[in-house]
């Protein structure tokens, strides 16, 4: 899944999609590069942040996603968002699937919307709001971070089926980096099997975040490509079958041999 944010202040590609043409000539190149999903988003959830509006957000996502749908249609588009109305819009502008970085926590409708347009749907791990989930705000879980995200999961996967998706919809992720110390993400990242045991294929994303510059020492989010590879390896082999990247090429590589040395 290749990452487009079309944003002026995401935390590492922020301003770098920010025009039509730019946002295409990514898709297709992340199309060559071996992405088989485009995941764009018109909202950051990098702390500090401004907060968009519907209406913001959706003159940021629109075009893009027409675009792309237009232009390199063998991509499979998802939106990120946090909000339904976005995904309304995203959705009847041509986006498959819906990429929630709230796990449909944030907004009522969110389920809704994905089982009426039978999308398929992301549902991320977080805690808090948009403003306050990519920090340590809400980062205590007690002895057994996994386990309470694998309830929290569950939670968010029976209100999903309540609204009417289907299981085959549905792909979880821990969220690393989400409400979550570095501790916490290697943990999970170790006991992914436990993610994996809900019965849904796993989402894992990493791409050059805080984690990889903590491991690194690599303070640039742009050049955190091999750490950010090297995890996205691992997460292969713990069982993760989508990886969110922002480095198609080298994130491609590092999983093709990841996956050959799946037992
Ligand atoms: N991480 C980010 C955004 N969306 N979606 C999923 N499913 N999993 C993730 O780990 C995830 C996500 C944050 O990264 P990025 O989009 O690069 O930054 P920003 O939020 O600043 O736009």
């Amino acid at each position: 899944m290749a990452i487009c944010n079309v944003t002026p202040d995401s935390f590492s590609d922020g301003g770098v999609h920010d025009t039509l043409e730019r946002a295409l000539q990514f898709a297709a190149a992340a199309w060559r590069d071996g992405a088989t999903i485009f995941d764009i988003g018109g909202e950051s959830t990098r702390p500090g942040a401004t907060p968009v509006s519907v209406d913001q957000e959706l003159s940021r996502v629109i075009p893009v996603i027409e675009a792309v749908r237009a232009r390199v249609p063998d991509l499979i588009v998802s939106v990120d968002t946090v909000k339904a109305g976005v995904a309304r819009a995203a959705l009847q502008a041509g986006a498959h699937a819906v990429n929630d970085v709230s796990g449909g926590r944030l907004d009522a409708a969110m389920f809704d919307v994905a089982a009426q347009h039978r999308a398929g749907m992301v549902v991320m791990h977080s805690r808090g709001g948009v403003a306050d989930m990519a920090s340590l705000a809400h980062a205590s879980y007690g002895a057994d971070v996994v386990a309470q995200v694998c309830d929290a999961l569950t939670t968010q996967v029976n209100r999903a089926r309540a609204a009417g998706l289907t299981d085959e919809a549905l792909v979880l992720d821990p969220g690393i980096g989400f409400s979550k110390s570095s501790a916490h993400s290697l943990a999970l990242l170790r006991e992914l099997p436990r993610v994996v045991s809900l019965g849904f294929p796993v989402l894992v994303g990493a791409s050059r975040k805080r984690l990889i510059g903590e491991l690194t020492g690599v303070a640039k989010p742009a050049e955190r490509v091999i750490g950010s590879a090297v995890l996205h390896a691992y997460a292969v082999q713990r069982g993760a079958r989508i990886i969110r990247t922002h480095d198609v090429a080298a994130t491609r590589e590092a999983v093709a041999v990841a996956f050959a040395l799946l037992p």
